[in-house]
């Protein structure tokens, strides 16, 4: 706890950007930053970090967490049915209000809804998401998430930050040589992301969006199970993190960090969460698929982008799906 205690307080960030700042390290993205990562663009190649929202999502390892329930709640499919029983049906039913659109008439519609854990699939942590001794990022009361949401740091207030920067992919997978994951045990530690930026050619600069390919989801697409762990950034990351004035992180495994207690502080859980979320100020980004990034960076070279990944605006929540593209 010393070394912990120690790193948080390095890293804090609170009324840096004044008392009332809810977004961050997001503060880092300038006008300036969003311009540099759209000059980036250079062949027009877009690719999909995000992943599928379904039922076969990598959901069951927290029993907290459920993948998405997809129900239709209208299929045009019905429409003959509708027309032919509805005006016998109680009167005012929906059955009998949607028959009146399909009478006489060619149109026909599909309308659909979800239940879901915001954190179900590719997701980003809002600042509110994790906290600890009562205060969230800073120094909110932990209080101020209430059971009708976040009335702090919710993860509609990143609005006004887009998210758009430069992405930088940091390919620990093909540094290891590894076939397709991590395997877990060899947690990444601030030393070896240097090497690998090194060994790729890429620098990282302030307000940069930092993307570690782990491998985790391209696993996770051919076995579907979401329980299994890899390795994940060590805890000690957050402090270069805040060194590099990263805007924020994200990769394709579950928690970003590396999953072993035995590789965090002992007497708590998710250390580089507590860090980066209550202290930083710096969200995480989690389940991202980073299969096509990492072979078209291994591909051309080139593993800065424009990374733009902007949150559902699900007012009070503290996370929300994304579905994140990085183009080229
Ligand atoms: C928790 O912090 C509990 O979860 P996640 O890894 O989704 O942020």
């Amino acid at each position: 706890m010393k070394d912990f205690r120690r790193v948080a307080d390095d890293v804090r960030n609170w009324g840096r950007w004044g008392d009332d700042d809810e977004l961050g390290t997001l503060n880092l993205i300038t006008d300036d930053k969003v311009a540099e990562a759209a000059s980036l663009v250079k062949r027009g190649r877009v690719i999909s970090l995000g992943g599928d929202f379904g039922s076969n999502g990598p959901q069951g390892a927290f029993k907290f967490r459920i993948n998405p329930i997809h129900v239709m709640t209208v299929d045009g499919g019905d429409a003959e049915t509708l027309v032919k029983y509805a005006p016998e049906w109680a009167r005012k039913s929906v059955a009998q209000e949607l028959s009146s659109f399909f009478v006489d008439n060619p149109f026909r519609f599909n309308d659909d809804m979800i239940t879901m854990s915001l954190q179900a699939a590719t997701q980003w942590d809002a600042l509110s998401h994790v906290y600890y001794e009562d205060k969230l990022y800073n120094g909110f009361p932990a209080d101020s998430v209430t059971s009708f949401g976040a009335y702090r740091c919710g993860i509609e207030k990143v609005d006004g930050k887009g998210i758009v920067s430069r992405g930088v992919l940091l390919d620990v997978v093909a540094h290891r040589g590894e076939e397709v994951f991590c395997e877990p045990g060899r947690p990444i530690t601030p030393a070896e992301l240097d090497d690998i930026a090194a060994k790729q050619g890429v620098r990282i600069g302030r307000g940069d969006i930092v993307v570690v390919h782990t491998g985790w989801w391209t696993r996770f697409l051919s076995t579907g199970d979401g329980h299994e762990a890899g390795s994940g950034l060590h805890w000690t990351c957050a402090s270069w993190l805040h060194d590099h004035e990263v805007a924020a992180v994200a990769s394709d495994n579950l928690m970003v960090e590396d999953p072993d207690p035995a590789n965090g502080v002992e007497g708590t859980f998710l250390p580089m969460h507590m860090i980066c979320l209550r202290d930083m100020g710096l969200m995480l980004g989690e389940y991202w698929d980073l299969t096509g990034l990492a072979a078209d960076c291994a591909a051309d070279g080139v593993y800065e982008f424009q990374l733009i990944a902007p949150p559902l605006k699900v007012v009070g929540a503290v996370g929300a799906p994304v579905s994140p593209i990085a183009i080229k």
